[in-house]
């Protein structure tokens, strides 16, 4: 994880200050790879405790093709909360405590933040205890769980895109169109928020499968450990799916970028020392990575740094 490191340095000593759409304002560099040799630990950060748990249920909702956030909630997955219940404060059924740009007025004042934790409990339990609300206002539109199983095609069928890769990794090996696209034009506009892992390509070369992930936007702090672990397991599920070895998860980043409300994390990250990574037990209890929970599949020897929190930018 030493160049998940490196990559925060370069980001602080050469990044340029940006504003972006969050009105948080950044610091970013644009077009950046790391590489991971799968064989060597599963790439979770050491440096700070990570909720394995939140990214295992997050990536199991995408596989399943879901798209509501009531399945994570009912996880205690919270994780995509604030872009379900950004639809709904801004809905007419709305009739609380005014909530504009709730994500930037939560990190700036403690008396809203208040307000604010208040509502979303109010919207969490509703979603759980409310069918047609949670329909209605659960649903982040067409997002990665859509596109990667139910893509909807020109002539009025779906595309199942994750069965199709799976599919030529397995009777076509060598071809270079293993290919999984989150990334829809068409419907890009529906989504709560555009895909930021956009686009992803299986390689299988002496019998190990390997991953590359195009990733247009990064939180670094918050979202890329996330990131980096989630298409890890990934491709450790497809592999254990396809009876093929893991081989490297290759992750390139578009615009590259720290939050200006995350730097006394990043640094106090940068002044500890990376530990040995843990290893991935999948169950071999179910028949198919789609009959996958979230309880199969467990970490081991992961023996991090004390967790570091930090605000999550809307
Ligand atoms: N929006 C932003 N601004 N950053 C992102 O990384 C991001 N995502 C997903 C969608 N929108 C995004 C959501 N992924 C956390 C981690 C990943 C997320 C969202 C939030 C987070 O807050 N992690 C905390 C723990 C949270 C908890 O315990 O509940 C942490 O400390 O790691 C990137 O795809």
């Amino acid at each position: 994880m030493e160049q998940y490191l490196q990559l925060c340095k370069t980001i602080l000593a050469d990044g340029a200050v940006k504003d972006d759409r969050t009105g948080t304002g950044t610091k970013s560099i644009f077009g950046h790879q790391l590489r991971f040799d799968l064989t060597k630990g599963f790439p979770l950060v050491t440096t700070k405790k990570t909720a394995m748990r939140l990214i295992t249920s997050e990536l199991l909702w995408f596989i399943k093709g879901d798209t509501n956030v009531k399945t994570l909630i009912a996880e205690r997955n919270h994780i995509w909360d604030e872009w379900a219940f950004e639809k709904w404060v801004k809905s007419e059924d709305y009739n609380g405590p005014d909530m504009n740009d709730f994500g930037l007025r939560a990190a700036q004042e403690e008396e809203f933040k208040q307000i604010l934790d208040e509502q979303m409990n109010i919207f969490r339990k509703k979603i759980l205890s409310d069918d047609d609300f949670a329909n209605k206002y659960g649903d982040l539109g067409p997002v990665y769980g859509r596109q990667w199983r139910s893509w909807p095609s020109t002539n009025g069928q779906t595309i199942d895109q994750l069965k199709n890769v799976i599919k030529s990794i397995k009777n076509n090996p060598d071809s270079r169109r293993h290919i999984v696209t989150a990334w829809n034009p068409s419907e890009v506009d529906q989504m709560a928020l555009p895909p930021c892992h956009t686009f992803f390509q299986f390689y299988v070369a002496d019998g190990k499968l390997s991953c590359q992930l195009y990733q247009r936007s990064a939180d670094v702090f918050l979202g890329v450990p996330f990131n980096i672990a989630s298409y890890a397991l990934l491709t450790h599920l497809i592999a254990k799916e396809c009876n093929l070895e893991v081989g490297d998860f290759v992750h390139t980043l578009g615009d590259a970028h720290i939050y200006s409300n995350h730097m006394d994390q990043v640094h106090e990250q940068l002044s500890r020392q990376p530990r040995e990574l843990p290893t991935l037990t999948i169950s071999n209890d179910k028949e198919s990575i789609f009959d996958l929970e979230t309880n199969d599949i467990t970490i081991e020897g992961y023996d991090p740094h004390p967790r570091i929190k930090a605000p999550i930018a809307v």
